[in-house]
């Protein structure tokens, strides 16, 4: 591979607990992965991204670590990771693993002992213990609330049963925020960073990377009001104080001088959920981490113009900083994209299931799905792909609330529904149990879900999976991924996208009615042509 395989790589996100299960417990593992890997090689993906499989008492789906230098026993050990690797590699396919510094678990060693210590303590000092206000410190100590839902300060008990310190948690309870001003907890995660590079990672995907330093003395949030009242009269402008606070660039330099302390190109890529490119591009300074996940971009509803905005955005801020463009649809954290792209503009986040106000119609949802990727594969930069994409799953929308999992699901009182239903298992097999998948799955799979398995759509030139791997193979060989993007403004309308990248031409259509595709051979469409046209929500590739 070519020097700097980040700036054009197709990255594929394996959740590791959904994607194939060797041992019949209904969890997919590293084994499991491994008995898998040539359906990636097939696919046609530059790299994996693995999300965390390190010892942890799953309250997060593993976002919540005990152990950050071993694999969890429902994934493996750390030999099976090494295989991985070693298969991974003999492939041509990089590995990144998930690095999450932003908490660990409450069962980490540490938080057990900061627990267990004084109040000023050493132990302490390495999360975020405050006393609470009010009379008996019975109010937590500032207003700032879980991501997940309700205040994120857990007051802790003393051993004689009577209230102690609050400790911050941006997420679940169980998530304890570090204390990254804490010198200690800086060289840790320096030493967790060498043991997985040492393996022979070639980087991490960094787990809530706006969020690592919190506003010195943790001011009470200003609600968006107030501070709206105080920018206009010449204030500063809300952010809140536990996101993109200056100090956390310090973390990211720090790290960005040690893995260039190794060969073979490793690379650091930020979840920073951040309100503006602008502000996201700061991440991919030239001596920050690599890459920044284009959050922006997948919270852009389907419409031509603000894709275009969006498109054009991201190419000026990632690239005035001399970083890739990234590109990202679908993660574990979002309504499949399929599904949300067919979802009124506001009711787009935080799940859909059986009470929503409104449904995705899957037709829609398979059409928009299909022709968003081959919009986004045309793309010049880098781009990330969630498993099962490729196979056109949509979110699973019918989960009774008793097998619900998300802590999101459960923090809000089942206002949200969270984050289940795109983290169903995976199909593999159309005619095995639980369509090859393993065990019993620990979220339950659709039974329709054995037409959309791989062995249904492999040999089938219509599937999406087809789409996929034809459209992965166009993209390298046209060096897309190289590329430059230019607007073909021979497509006036508010309903198109067109665009050329080096010899491909690419069009999209968001309208009602079929529309004409410039002469060329067509090497790809998201749906099919219909008398030589390009229907309502599709794409097509067509050599210029
Ligand atoms: O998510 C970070 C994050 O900020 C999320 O709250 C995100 O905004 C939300 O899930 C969107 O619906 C990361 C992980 O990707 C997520 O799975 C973890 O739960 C979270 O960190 C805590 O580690």
């Amino acid at each position: 591979m070519t020097a700097e395989w980040w700036r054009t790589a197709v990255i594929y996100q394996v959740y590791p607990r959904s994607f194939a299960d060797s041992d019949g417990d209904g969890i997919g593992d590293l084994p499991g992965a491994l008995a898998r890997i040539d359906a990636l090689a097939d696919l046609g993906v530059d790299a994996v991204w693995f999300s965390p499989f390190m010892p942890s008492p799953q309250k997060d789906a593993g976002y919540d670590i005990s152990d950050y230098r071993a694999i969890d026993p429902l994934f493996g050990t750390l030999a099976d990771f090494d295989a991985f690797l070693a298969a991974a590699h003999e492939r041509g396919i990089r590995v990144i693993v998930d690095l999450v510094p932003n908490h660990s678990s409450d069962q980490h060693a540490w938080f057990q002992e900061a627990v267990a210590a004084d109040p000023g303590s050493p132990e302490r000092a390495r999360y975020l213990f405050r006393d609470g206000r009010g009379e008996g410190g019975d109010e937590p100590p500032n207003n700032w609330e879980s991501f997940f839902g309700g205040s994120a300060w857990q007051r802790t008990t003393l051993p004689d049963g009577s209230p102690g310190q609050w400790y911050l948690h941006l997420f679940d309870a169980s998530q304890p925020d570090f204390d990254w001003r804490n010198e200690e907890v800086r060289e840790e995660f320096r030493q967790i960073l060498r043991f997985w590079l040492d393996r022979g990672v070639d980087g991490f995907r960094v787990d809530v990377a706006h969020g690592l330093i919190k506003a010195e003395g943790l001011p009470d949030q200003v609600s968006a009001e107030d501070a709206e009242a105080a920018s206009a009269m010449g204030g500063l402008a809300n952010t809140a104080p536990y996101v993109g606070q200056p100090e956390v660039h310090e973390i990211y330099r720090d790290w960005r001088r040690l893995l260039d302390e190794y060969d073979g190109d490793r690379a650091l890529c930020a979840e920073a959920w951040l309100p503006t490119l602008a502000q996201a591009a700061l991440w991919v300074r030239p001596d920050e981490m690599h890459q920044a996940f284009n959050m922006n971009y997948l919270g852009t509803p389907w419409l031509a113009d603000r894709l275009r905005s969006v498109i054009d955005e991201s190419i000026e801020e990632f690239g005035g900083v001399g970083a890739p463009a990234t590109w990202v649809l679908s993660n574990h954290d979002v309504i499949r994209h399929g599904s949300r792209l067919a979802l009124p503009d506001d009711e787009q986040s935080f799940g859909v299931g059986p009470r929503s106000p409104h449904l995705p119609d899957p037709q829609l949802s398979s059409r928009r799905g299909r022709a968003a990727t081959a919009l986004m594969l045309a793309l010049p930069g880098s781009a990330y792909l969630f498993q099962g994409e490729e196979l056109g799953l949509p979110e699973v929308i019918d989960i009774a609330d008793a097998e619900r999992q998300d802590p999101r699901f459960f923090r809000t009182n089942g206002a949200d529904y969270g984050r289940d239903g795109c983290r169903v298992p995976l199909p593999w097999e159309a005619a095995e149990p639980h369509a090859g998948f393993g065990g019993d799955p620990w979220l339950p799979q659709p039974a329709s879900w054995a037409a959309l398995a791989r062995s249904a759509q492999t040999s089938d030139p219509g599937s999406t999976l087809s789409m996929y791997r034809r459209l992965l193979a166009l993209r390298r060989e046209n060096a897309l991924g190289a590329g430059s993007l230019e607007w073909l403004d021979e497509y006036p309308d508010d309903h198109t996208l067109a665009f050329a990248n080096g010899g491909v031409a690419v069009v999209v259509n968001f309208g009602d009615e079929p529309i004409e595709l410039p002469d060329g051979e067509v090497l790809a469409a998201s749906w099919p042509l219909a008398d030589g046209l390009l229907p309502p929500d599709a794409t097509a590739w067509v050599r210029a």
